[in-house]
């Protein structure tokens, strides 16, 4: 009980953070103002912000300063905001509402969302060059705006998108299901981890141990996820788990069953959890973080 209680403790502290900073890391002038209002609707419009905390969790497991992570906090979350609009629109997902309130495409038309996320995605690259003025060495921001675009990229979230819109329709087995979550879910809670560890100065085999927890509990948010959009519908609809029309997307849930489903979701913690521990770091944070995943409701 005093554990959960600290940890949102923790979770509220850090995202107040995150939320002041923000404002500071956009452009204050030479953008089109409905532009810079669209953008500024979606990126200030809530969310857990967990991306940006597992950041400053992983600075603080090496017993660094939490807060020398905060441009690559705040260029994270613009390219997971820019990721949300761009997923709601109509070509996308086709979503009305997101974070509770009016997609970006429903408030601003489709033209200006489409621009707001690509504001949103290029900012990104400059805010984490602001790790300059923090005093990080010129090399290690190298690395970290590689593997951003590694991770959010064709080869990570974007690769993992166009697979999952490849796949609709289709029953798909679990090799490809995985695929999808791991690129297009686990790959930017990777960077997270990977970013917080490179500006710790860790050593190789850290960063190893540390992207298999980052990937294990990426796959585990996207199953909680998928759980916690059936028991939505069910609620919603009072349709049983495992109907036809519950069933209709590939999920975990859809092609394992919940017995299985959270099976794999208690395996995939107790091997991120496994890796942690051998990394040598304070893993206290970072487990805590790791069962939040699986705990949360939305
Ligand atoms: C359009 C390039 C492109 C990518 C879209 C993020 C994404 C990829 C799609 C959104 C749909 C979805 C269910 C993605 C899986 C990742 C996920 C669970 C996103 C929601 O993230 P949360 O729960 O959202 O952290 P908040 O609102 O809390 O920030």
């Amino acid at each position: 009980m005093k554990e959960s209680f600290q940890l949102q403790d923790y979770l509220t502290e850090k995202k107040q953070r995150l939320e002041r900073a923000l404002p500071d890391y956009l452009p204050t002038s030479g953008v089109p103002p409905l532009l810079k209002e669209s953008m500024e609707y979606s990126l200030h419009a809530g969310g857990k912000r967990i991306r940006p905390i597992l950041i400053f969790a992983t600075l603080e497991s090496f017993g660094k300063d939490p807060m020398i992570g905060m441009p690559v906090a705040c260029a994270v979350e613009m390219i997971h905001t820019y990721s949300l609009i761009h997923d709601d629109l109509p070509a996308m997902d086709d979503d009305d509402f997101r974070r509770g309130k009016p997609t970006n495409h429903k408030q601003y038309g489709e033209a200006t969302a489409l621009l707001a996320g690509d504001g949103l995605l290029t900012e990104a690259f400059r805010t984490v060059c602001g790790l300059d003025q923090l005093g990080v060495e010129s090399k290690t921001i190298l690395k970290v705006v590689r593997e951003l675009s590694r991770y959010a990229g064709p080869q990570g979230m974007v690769g993992g998108q166009m697979a999952d819109l490849l796949g609709e329709g289709k029953q798909l087995q679990l090799a490809e299901l995985q695929y999808i979550h791991q690129h297009k879910t686990a790959d930017l809670l990777i960077f997270c981890i990977r970013a917080g560890a490179h500006l710790s100065g860790a050593n190789k085999e850290q960063l190893e141990l540390l992207t298999t927890f980052g990937r294990n509990i990426g796959l585990a948010f996207q199953i909680q996820d998928d759980l916690l959009d059936i028991f939505g519908e069910e609620s919603k609809l009072g349709k049983p788990v495992g109907s036809d029309e519950a069933s209709d997307k590939s999920t975990y849930p859809a092609l394992l069953g919940l017995e299985e489903t959270n099976r794999q979701l208690d395996q995939l913690i107790a091997e991120a959890k496994s890796a942690l521990n051998q990394t040598g770091i304070n893993v206290e944070i970072l487990h805590a973080l790791a069962d939040f995943i699986v705990q949360r409701d939305r």
